[in-house]
């Protein structure tokens, strides 16, 4: 049995647009997976230190059979591969950055997974990407995504071209 699972995608050093361009193309290719939707590329003011470069922001569609921290290791290994290091401070500049937003409607807590995504309700360039692929969607606590997204302001969020699987 598939699962659809969203993945939000960012981005704000060394080429961003071409950072999250790269970065479809690794979930393309991830075993058991299917890469189903992408929603535009979103260009958004950072959230956290101000002192950093804008990001890019998209939101992907994976359809898996992979189990929730199978799939994990799977966008680690990307975020890794693309030179992505870890830095102490919180919400800091990075190369590139793959969450996993919702794993169908599951509720997961554990040590390295918190899913749905803690902040995703409150972050404009997660929502509104989000919004754009799957308008109907509800998260597994019942709120409906558009319902989060018109209470959301853009805080400058805006499309800055389309994005291909
Ligand atoms: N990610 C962060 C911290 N701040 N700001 C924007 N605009 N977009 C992000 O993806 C983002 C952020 C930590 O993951
Ligand atoms: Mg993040
Ligand atoms: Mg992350």
């Amino acid at each position: 049995m598939s699962i659809d699972v969203f993945i939000g995608l960012g981005s704000n050093l060394e080429q961003p647009d071409t950072q999250i361009e790269r970065a479809l193309q690794a979930m393309g290719k991830i075993k058991d997976s299917n890469l189903i939707k992408v929603s535009s590329l979103y260009s958004s003011k950072p959230m956290g230190p101000q002192d950093q470069p804008d990001y890019m922001n998209a939101v992907a569609l994976l359809s898996t059979t992979l189990a929730a921290e199978a799939l994990l290791d799977q966008l680690q290994h990307i975020e890794h591969a693309f030179g992505r290091v870890r830095k102490d401070q919180r919400w800091g500049a990075r190369v590139l950055d793959l969450d996993i937003l919702l794993y169908g409607q599951h509720v997961i807590n554990t040590e390295r997974l918190t899913v749905p995504h803690y902040g995703m309700k409150q972050r404009e360039f997660v929502i509104y990407p989000l919004v754009e692929i799957m308008p109907e969607l509800q998260l597994p606590d019942g709120t409906a995504a558009l319902e989060l997204q018109q209470n959301l302001n853009k805080n400058g969020l805006f499309v800055v071209k389309q994005l291909h699987i």
